[in-house]
């Protein structure tokens, strides 16, 4: 069977902004007294924004109306978005660049399916918003992961049929939509977590397109 497209999650897959989601979220909760570790912020990923306000909530125990919700929310955004302001093409993941050469020069289409509202800005960070055939904007998705909707809208607009994509994702929230999708899977990270994808590797880096290409 052949591969047409790869579609890829962004944070923790192409780049590490976990750990500015983690720094903005923590200085949130702080603020609110609510304790937030770098364990719980493991739980967010992949999650969307107001989905990840709500765990923390919930975790202090605190019930605020909707309007005061978003107002954390959006502040947390500015903190996170002045933290991505200082990247550079230098946090980029080893490997991606190579891997996408590889895939053009094979004809292999390139997506991004990225839950953050903030992709745009970090591909442009990085350097790489031209890589792309196809970037999912994540303000028009209904449904968030583990929902396949984001998957699917990306393999519509490549106009390739899902069991000729490949999904990219280190978080659990987002396998589960590649699975979901009907794609085949690649995790990014630990085989255990992970261990309900085709195959996983522990670093993008670690790649390997041809053993991909073999397997599916
Ligand atoms: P934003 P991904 C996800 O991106 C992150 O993993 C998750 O931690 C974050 O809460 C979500 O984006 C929303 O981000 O607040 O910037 O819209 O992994 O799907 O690329
Ligand atoms: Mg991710």
């Amino acid at each position: 069977m052949s591969i047409n497209a790869f579609i890829f999650d962004l944070d923790g897959v192409l780049t590490d902004t976990a750990e500015y989601h983690y720094l903005a979220w923590a200085e949130l909760a702080n603020e609110l007294g609510i304790a937030f570790s770098r364990e719980d912020n493991e739980h967010l990923k992949g999650v969307d924004r107001m989905a990840s306000l709500a765990f923390i909530l919930d975790k202090g125990g605190i019930t605020l109306d909707e309007d005061k919700k978003l107002q954390l929310a959006d502040k947390k955004n500015q903190h996170y978005q002045q933290l991505i302001n200082r990247m550079s093409p230098e946090d980029l993941f080893e490997g991606v660049l190579p891997l996408f050469d590889q895939l053009k020069q094979q004809g292999i289409r390139i997506g991004l399916a990225s839950a953050s509202k903030n992709a745009a800005l970090v591909l442009t960070r990085l350097g790489i918003t031209d890589a792309f055939d196809y970037i999912a904007d994540a303000a028009k998705i209904a449904q968030g992961k583990p929902h396949p909707e984001i998957f699917l809208t990306v393999a519509k607009a490549l106009d390739i049929p899902v069991h000729s994509c490949v999904g990219v994702e280190d978080s659990i929230a987002g396998l589960h939509s590649i699975l979901d999708a009907g794609m085949h899977s690649i995790g990014i990270g630990d085989a255990e977590v992970l261990a309900a994808a085709d195959l996983v590797y522990p670093t993008i880096g670690q790649l390997d397109l041809a053993e991909i290409t073999t397997e599916f």
